[in-house]
């Protein structure tokens, strides 16, 4: 048979909805049992009268629900049944058929494509727990230390993160070390001396922007590594006799070095 003519008999057969594709906007914290109308989907060539069902492709989270008014005429509700998570999928493509009482049956389709809006339900989490960092005393100021990097599954403001100290970080660190609060860098803010200091212990905690914020942390320890910056300090004691004065030359007084 010719494919073509095959074709048009298809397409005469299948009536079509008002509109081919319905689109929903569905936020993914929206309850188990909520519901949506689908009604105005019908086409009126068919007559929701003459509507004597509806069904839906097999899906995991809706189902539909007809209701049929005083006058007979058949609304269609789809109903969340399980929840969303706009993280796992983000869209949901469903194909809504409605059957009349004709004989024969006539029927029709329309697609449903449900977005699922995002709600912040992520915290931040950064890639490690905590981050043990080498850093030569003497580092120039400026110098790069570590730029950590949180990442947060939602989506828009709900997933830009803000970087800052936990009350953890004692002051000396903050001091010592600048946070960007937009990139997450560490960097060397102040001189820093082994002799002085060796270990500095931070915590970061990284906040979305979201309306509900939400946050997760991590801890950084900076070691210090020396360098032998030290010129040898020398210090003579003195005697509680004085040198005599013919004393031989090569002759050792007293010689304390001290690093
Ligand atoms: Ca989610
Ligand atoms: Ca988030
Ligand atoms: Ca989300
Ligand atoms: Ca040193």
């Amino acid at each position: 048979q010719c494919p073509l003519l095959h074709t048009i008999l298809f397409q005469r057969k299948w009536r079509k909805f008002r509109r081919d594709a319905i689109h929903l906007d569905i936020s993914e914290s929206t309850a188990v049992g909520e519901r949506f109308s689908l009604s105005n989907a019908v086409d009126p060539d068919i007559g929701s009268n003459s509507i004597k069902a509806y069904y839906l492709s097999e899906n995991d989270h809706f189902d539909i629900e007809i209701q049929t008014g005083r006058d007979g005429s058949k609304f269609v509700d789809l109903i969340l049944k399980n929840p969303l998570d706009r993280e796992k999928q983000a869209s949901h493509n469903l194909i809504l058929t409605a059957v009349d009482g004709g004989v024969p049956a006539r029927s029709g389709t329309a697609s449903i494509i449900v977005r699922v809006l995002d709600t912040n339900d992520n915290a931040p989490q950064f890639y490690k727990d905590s981050y043990n960092i080498n850093l030569t005393e003497n580092a120039p100021i400026g110098r790069l230390v570590v730029k950590l990097n949180a990442t947060d599954k939602d989506e828009g403001s709900n997933s830009d993160i803000i970087y800052s100290y936990s009350l953890y970080t004692s002051e000396k660190t903050q001091q010592t070390f600048s946070l960007n609060p937009d990139n997450g860098e560490i960097r060397v803010k102040e001189m820093i001396n082994y002799e002085d200091f060796r270990i500095y212990h931070m915590e970061i905690i990284a906040t979305d922007k979201g309306v509900n914020s939400l946050s997760g942390k991590c801890k950084v320890k900076i070691l210090l590594t020396d360098i032998n910056d030290n010129h040898p300090e020398i210090s003579i004691k003195s005697f509680s006799s004085p040198v005599k004065e013919d004393v031989p030359v090569n002759t050792v007084i007293a010689l304390e070095i001290l690093d």
